[in-house]
């Protein structure tokens, strides 16, 4: 049985072992899982080449059988899964370990039977039901990779990350219901696959009901396919470095990264951090309110928890439908004994008041997690008081979809808080924080640039089909480190904060964005000549975003041209992306060698130009002047 941290002088010990001795450490871990043949070298890696780095090298394993199988015996009738849907008088689907063995061994019958082999990759493109979980376990199961995208994005997005991977079937529903709306997704699909030469098969899911187009030979339901196979399935065994999953992310270019995870690393560390970080209790509910096409949703819904052998509840629908008491009614339902969610939702929830609260009973809660964003002070305190009634610790997890698992997170109940930071690193992560020269700077009380200087078991393994671009991306700039891209504070306890991106990627409401990515789809335009976008702090979001515009000619109707812009945007990459604010400008402020000054398109974005710096290498200094005169926000000077 898998150990768990008890004290914090166990998670200094642990903590000292891991980095003293990695491959004792992780290889006890690892040993707590079923591996069909076992490693022969815990890691292998020479120096960050890009990487190359072998985890549990020549082990053989099936994570969908860790996840399920392994638990029927002492496990079979405990929940794994307890589904909400988005309407509070529909009822809840509870689904066992058996059951929901079952049905991942029916939908790998499926699979298989449509030609689905170990190593072809799959499209995941579906609302938070629980098929969505089925669909990723079952290509786990017969070792084909899945590839999940936010059923948030456009078709135009969508058919990238299709072809990009080169799915060959995807998977989706007829529509979504999504607070008051039935949006409809099967369309969508029906957009991309148009243009994706790859895909001969997509499977329907029948969720909303609505009418939907099948286009014969190519188009099956779901319950159709179920029927006809059996609910017995051996999974396939596949080696502990063959990929698990490829997960979309934005970065600083335009075009999105299709981030690689393998399968025995990332199995021990996100059921590790899981257990250790929330502290699971045999028999808590826990809920992680995050989307599945988010890396959250990945390793903190469906993986971490399952391997724990833990009960994860997933939620269909939204934090204020029908009102803004949704999530309180939820937990008082389930009796949720650890809750995770994002800052973006706490605040917009703190805006309705505590009387959505106060009418829930919350005393089931016992921790409390935060995720995507830096946690301002007056959101740690609002849901520290308000929904852990002022005594259930808040583990604030730092991390990324390419880490996969918690860099940096308290241990719940174990790891003394301080509001707003994420405190220290998790076992086996070995920080580094970094000047602009490349020196590593030590000691407390120090900012930089934060790193990561030795390998931890699900760190990502390449970008897919590009692995020159990860080694650009993350391990250049700093030589044999990996470069998480955040900014962090370390403070006089050693305490870790995280400060925010450092280069051109914002976060709005915890979904991760390249400025550049929205400036390719406002260029689409016909009217537009170029663009430059930077993220400002907004209340409820973390980060807005603002896009200053060139124009060929000056729009006549200006409110009429950013409708235009905006629909584009939905169009290229889907609403999330939409601009707070539009501002048309004559010119951008350039360098003489033509390199846009962001900075002080972010000064005028927040409104203080008080501070511009140095503005005398500008090509034009006096665009500046225009920029803060016609700024849509009021600007201080
Ligand atoms: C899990 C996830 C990653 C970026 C990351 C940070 C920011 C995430 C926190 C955080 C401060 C946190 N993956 N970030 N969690 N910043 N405190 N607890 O969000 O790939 O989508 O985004 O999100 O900037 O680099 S992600």
């Amino acid at each position: 049985m898998a150990t768990r941290i008890r004290t914090f002088e166990e998670y200094r010990a642990e903590y000292e072992r891991s980095v003293k001795d990695p491959e004792g450490f992780w290889a006890e871990q690892a040993e707590t899982f079923v591996w069909r043949k076992k490693w022969d070298k815990v890691l292998e890696w020479d120096q960050f080449e890009g990487p190359k780095v072998d985890w549990f090298k020549n082990g053989k394993l099936n994570i969908s059988e860790n996840c399920l199988d392994r638990h029927l015996e002492t496990r079979g009738d405990k929940p794994a899964i307890i589904w909400e849907p988005n309407e509070p008088n529909e009822e809840a689907v509870t689904l066992t370990y058996k059951q929901l063995h079952a049905k991942v061994c029916e939908f790998a019958n499926v699979l298989e039977a449509k030609g689905v082999k170990k190593g072809d990759r799959v499209c995941l493109y579906m609302p938070m039901i629980p098929e969505l979980a089925i669909a990723c376990l079952a290509c786990a199961r017969i070792g084909a990779v899945h590839s999940v995208v936010f059923a948030g994005f456009s078709s135009t997005a969508l058919a990238d990350r299709i072809n990009d991977a080169q799915a060959k079937v995807v998977v989706t529903s007829d529509g979504n219901f999504r607070g008051a709306k039935n949006i409809a997704v099967k369309a969508v699909v029906d957009q991309a696959v148009a243009n994706c030469d790859c895909v001969d098969t997509v499977i329907v899911s029948q969720r909303t009901g609505i009418d939907i187009e099948m286009v014969d030979g190519r188009d099956f339901w779901w319950h159709e396919e179920v029927s006809k196979v059996s609910d017995k399935h051996e999974a396939v065994e596949v080696d502990s470095e063959d990929m698990l999953f490829i997960l979309y992310t934005s970065g600083s270019t335009g075009t999105p990264k299709g981030v690689v995870h393998t399968t025995g690393g990332y199995m021990v560390y996100t059921d590790y951090t899981f257990r250790n970080a929330f502290q699971y209790e045999e028999n808590d509910v826990y809920w992680c309110t995050a989307d599945i096409g988010w890396i959250t949703g990945h390793s903190y819904i469906i993986y971490g928890p399952l391997l724990a052998g833990a009960t994860s509840l997933m939620f269909e629908g939204v934090p204020t439908y029908p009102d803004a008491g949704r999530f309180w009614e939820v937990c008082e339902k389930h009796k949720v004994n650890i809750f995770y969610t994002a800052p973006t939702a706490i605040r917009a929830l703190m805006a309705y008041g505590t009387e959505f609260v106060e009418k829930y009973d919350l005393s089931s809660i016992k921790a409390l997690g935060s995720v995507g964003e830096p946690i301002n002070e007056e959101a740690w305190e609002w849901y520290h008081k308000n929904i852990g009634a002022g005594k259930c610790p808040i583990v604030d997890t730092y991390w990324q979809t390419e880490t996969a698992g918690f860099l940096i997170a308290p241990l719940a109940g174990i790891t003394k808080e301080k509001p707003a930071h994420a405190t220290l690193p998790m076992p086996g992560i070995q920080l580094a924080i970094m000047d602009n020269e490349g020196n590593e700077i030590e000691g407390n009380d120090v900012e930089g640039n934060l790193c990561i200087k030795f390998p931890w078991p699900s760190i990502l393994r390449t970008t897919y089909g590009d692995h020159e671009r990860c080694k650009n991306t993350y391990f250049s700039t700093y030589p044999n480190k990996y470069f998480t891209g955040d900014g962090c504070r370390r403070d006089e306890d050693g305490y870790y904060r995280i400060t925010g991106r450092v280069d051109d990627v914002i976060n709005v409401s915890g979904h991760r964005m390249g400025t550049a990515e929205v400036e390719n789809a406002i260029n689409e335009h016909p009217n537009v000549v170029e663009s430059a976008v930077v993220g400002f702090p907004h209340e409820i979001k973390g980060q807005g975003i603002y896009a200053y515009v060139i124009c060929d000619a000056k729009p006549e109707n200006e409110e009429a041209f950013r409708a235009e812009v905006l629909k584009i945007i939905t169009k290229e990459i889907g609403p999330i992306a939409k601009p707070d604010k539009i501002q048309v400008v004559s010119g951008l402020p350039k360098t003489r060698s033509g390199k846009i000054m962001r900075r002080i398109l972010r000064k005028v974005a927040e409104g203080d130009a008080t501070n511009m710096g140095d503005t005398s290498t500008l090509l034009d200094p006096s665009i500046v002047d225009e920029i803060i005169e016609g700024a849509l926000v009021p600007v201080k000077q």
